[in-house]
């Protein structure tokens, strides 16, 4: 009997030192709460459509229950998005989180039972079949609760058509340059008057993200008149995209760039030093009928005007690439009239 005693008390000292490794020694009796994938409310949808996944919790807990949304095969993270609004979407995490692949954050409130999130596959410009999005749900974060059953779950996904206009513009493009530090100083001199002199000047290296130094805007131009039509997509957005800008008669457009402004961040007494081009890729095509896309490094440079210093009056706007329209389709062009694609 003393035999067994001491196995006991051995066993719970053991237990003792466990608990003391943890953060906290109550989780060491609790069972994970179980969690189901209860019901995903369509089977098929089309890009721009929204569905939802319903979890169902075995044993309400008082924590969240923290998993994770990844997209396994069908598509990629920038076919779609989750959150109650796909234009306001919850914020995706990414490798540098520490939650392994990037993927969305599932956080299922405390002390409830059943949770619904929303997946919304995104329109685009691609000309593309239907897809088998397959997702996969993975304990994570906090590690508080565990998937019980089939941790995957899969929807068709329809191409999203529409004879209007879409348009695409990227300049994302990690950039070196330098630039020039005057310290400019400001001082008192013996008469006790204020006065700015220039310590030693300074040359620094620096990068950064072109997306977040230059603004463009995109806007439609009649190439026959040389009028401005309308802006295509002028947000602070980079890139600029307008999936559905308006259906284009027969005529000859032009798919005007507008460099709205350059903005390296600098202080007073920093300048940059030399110039750059600024590169861009332009995508244009009908949202899923037609596509194609340009890229051109040698026509905006840092040296240009800027539109938003003229208060916006379009001097900064060069014709990125040209758009016949005949019956229809569409024939694009580069900025030097060279031909890029034919809609068949
Ligand atoms: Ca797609
Ligand atoms: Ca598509
Ligand atoms: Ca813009």
């Amino acid at each position: 009997m003393k035999y067994i005693k001491n196995i006991i008390l051995s066993s719970i000292v053991a237990l003792g030192i466990t608990s003391c490794n943890d953060d906290d020694t109550e989780y060491i009796y609790s069972v994970k709460p179980g969690v189901t994938i209860d019901n995903v409310s369509r089977t098929s949808v089309t890009e721009g459509e929204s569905f939802t996944v319903t979890l169902n919790v075995d044993t309400p807990y008082k924590e969240t229950l923290d998993f994770k949304l990844e997209i396994v095969s069908g598509g990629d993270m920038s076919d779609f998005n989750i959150g109650a609004d796909s234009t306001d979407p919850d914020a995706p995490t990414t490798v540098d989180d520490g939650f392994g692949l990037d993927g969305y954050l599932i956080r299922v409130p405390a002390y409830t039972t059943s949770y619904t999130f929303t997946i919304n596959p995104l329109i685009d410009l691609e000309v593309e079949g239907t897809d088998k999005y397959v997702f996969k749900l993975r304990s994570s974060g906090n590690g508080n609760g565990k998937i019980v059953g089939n941790d995957s779950f899969s929807i068709d996904v329809d191409n999203y058509t529409n004879n209007t206009l879409g348009v695409e513009l990227h300049w994302a493009k990690d950039q070196n340059y330098q630039y020039l530090d005057e310290n400019i100083i400001q001082a008192i001199d013996a008469n006790g008057q204020p006065f700015t002199y220039t310590d030693d000047d300074e040359i620094i290296n620096d990068h950064g993200d072109l997306c977040g130094i230059v603004d463009f805007d995109t806007v439609l131009v009649d190439l026959n008149s040389g009028s401005l039509l309308a802006y295509i997509s002028g947000t602070s957005a980079c890139p600029e995209i307008a999936l559905e800008s308006q259906v284009l008669p027969d005529g000859y457009y032009g798919i005007g760039i507008d460099l709205y402004d350059i903005n390296f961040g600098f202080r007073a007494d920093e300048s940059l030093i030399g110039s750059f081009a600024i590169p861009f890729n332009l995508k244009i095509g009908k949202t899923g009928i037609f596509k194609t896309e340009l890229s051109n490094n040698n026509l905006f440079f840092t040296y240009d005007t800027l539109s938003g210093d003229n208060g916006g009056n379009f001097s900064g706007l060069k014709i990125g690439a040209a758009i016949e329209v005949v019956g229809g389709k569409y024939t694009v062009y580069d900025s030097d009239g060279n031909l890029v694609a034919q809609e068949q």
